[in-house]
């Protein structure tokens, strides 16, 4: 199929795949729980699946509340000590369950002995108290028969602000060069239809029956717990009620997206965000920096995230358009020559150096080299080009152009649309289905549109 114009680069399926999309809901806040005392219920339930189906899992619930996959995301205060309660409501067959933080060290309360941490018995309870000692992104699981336990769900992300945070200037960490515009949470695991198959025979229905979790073979990849379209849909959608974990990450162009990658399944998983190079500035809760206190300045450029399980990443992702070569405004090329210009708000400035003035002002955070420089590809025929939902019917930021009947409508306000998804392309598939999985889209969004 064509593309309608080739800024996204990557695999030609872009427009496709916006078919699935959904008016966004904005969500510049990651979703999840914050506080300092929390229940947690291990128990099972049913996922769903973009191709129908309805996969058997287990979950850590808040509060009593439903099984929830991922867990719930705790977001925890730097400094503040920590009570989690666990209690184990999995069927009695399942045996003892429990939580491993990794990067903390725990005090246990109650429970039964295990191998990685303190379990809770069938039925029973068991504390955990972590001190929040350190800010970043981490994530919780299951330190029982992790083979079964984590790839069975009971997984879930950590977020620790800095002890500086300021919600009005928000930071990653106690460092300016940690700031961010907006913050969105990639929690990426992975799931082997046969484990689940096989526990629900033996847990749920007590059959006999062996899990096999050696030949580890998923078919199903996921961000925040939800497959492909799935993960474009609003969180908290009624129709999700054990996943309610979204990922549409937005931002305008020269805002900075926080990514907060956690590898949280088996496999590592390399995902790739189109658009631009992505800032590495912390893997693992810590900072990229020479010296205690000096900020990233070991910060690296990345293409792809590279995702390995049991790591966190966090990464800036920016966007101005530079260095397209072209006004992604598809503002009026500049022909005032004559200096005290005639044309109000851009007098005399020649920003992309053409020796003519700008005939019309910059717009915020515009790349200046590129202002009123013509787009210089001509577009096909509108008979020759695929649509899809997230499609303006414009090439430029913020503009709307008229599409065929039934066609665009999803991209209120004319935003560029990215395709971030894992670059194992396998993993875009729904169990065998392509597209799917591992993939959501990223939105910038002209200056002015909202983005609570
Ligand atoms: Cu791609």
């Amino acid at each position: 199929m064509k593309k309608v114009f080739n800024i996204t680069g990557g695999i030609g399926v872009v427009l496709l795949l916006m078919i699935f999309m959904i008016v966004p809901r904005a969500q510049a806040v990651i979703d999840g729980v914050s506080g300092t005392t929390f229940n947690l219920t291990a128990r099972d339930g049913f996922i769903s699946t973009p191709d129908g189906g309805s996969v058997y899992a287990w979950g850590y619930a808040l509060n009593g509340g439903v099984m929830q996959y991922p867990g719930p995301t705790l977001i925890l205060n730097e400094g503040d000590t920590i009570t989690i309660t666990l209690t184990n409501e999995l069927p009695a067959s399942a045996g003892n369950v429990s939580i491993v933080f990794p990067g903390h060290s725990v005090q246990e309360i109650g429970g039964s002995a295990g191998i990685a941490a303190r379990e809770a018995l069938p039925g029973g309870t068991v504390t955990y108290r972590i001190k929040a000692n350190n800010p970043g992104t981490y994530y919780y699981q299951s330190g029982t028969r992790p083979d079964i336990q984590v790839s069975m769900g009971l997984v879930g992300a950590m977020i620790i602000r800095p002890w500086t945070f300021d919600p009005a200037n928000p930071t990653a960490y106690n460092h300016p060069d940690s700031s961010y515009d907006h913050e969105y949470l990639f929690f990426l695991t992975e799931m082997d239809l046969n484990i689940h198959e096989a526990a629900y025979k033996k847990y749920a229905c007590n059959e006999n029956v062996q899990i096999d979790t050696n030949s580890f073979f998923p078919v199903y990849w996921f961000i925040n717990g939800r497959c492909a379209p799935d993960t474009m849909f609003p969180a908290g959608a009624p129709w999700l009620p054990n996943q309610p974990y979204n990922c549409r990450p937005r931002l305008r162009p020269g805002e900075k997206l926080l990514m907060r990658m956690i590898g949280a399944g088996r496999d590592l998983h390399p995902f790739h965000h189109h658009g631009n190079n992505s800032l590495v500035i912390a893997r693992d809760g810590r900072l990229l920096e020479s010296l205690p206190g000096s900020g990233p300045d070991m910060a690296v450029s990345e293409f792809t995230l590279t995702v390995p399980p049991g790591g966190t990443i966090d990464a800036i992702f920016e966007w101005t358009g530079a260095g397209l070569g072209w006004d992604i405004y598809g503002h009026e090329q500049d022909i005032d020559i004559a200096p005290e210009g005639n044309f109000p708000g851009a007098e005399d400035v020649d920003h992309n150096g053409d020796g003519i003035f700008d005939s019309v002002a910059m717009e915020p955070n515009e790349y200046a080299s590129d202002h009123g420089k013509p787009f210089p590809v001509v577009l096909p025929d509108e008979s020759e080009m695929a649509f899809g939902g997230l499609y303006s019917g414009s090439p430029f930021l913020g503009a709307a152009g008229s599409l065929p009947p039934g066609e665009g409508g999803l991209n209120m306000f004319g935003g560029f649309a990215y395709m971030w998804h894992s670059h194992n392309e396998k993993e875009m598939t729904n169990n065998d289905i392509f597209p799917g999985g591992m993939m959501t889209q990223c939105l910038v969004e002209p200056p002015g549109t909202p983005i609570p």
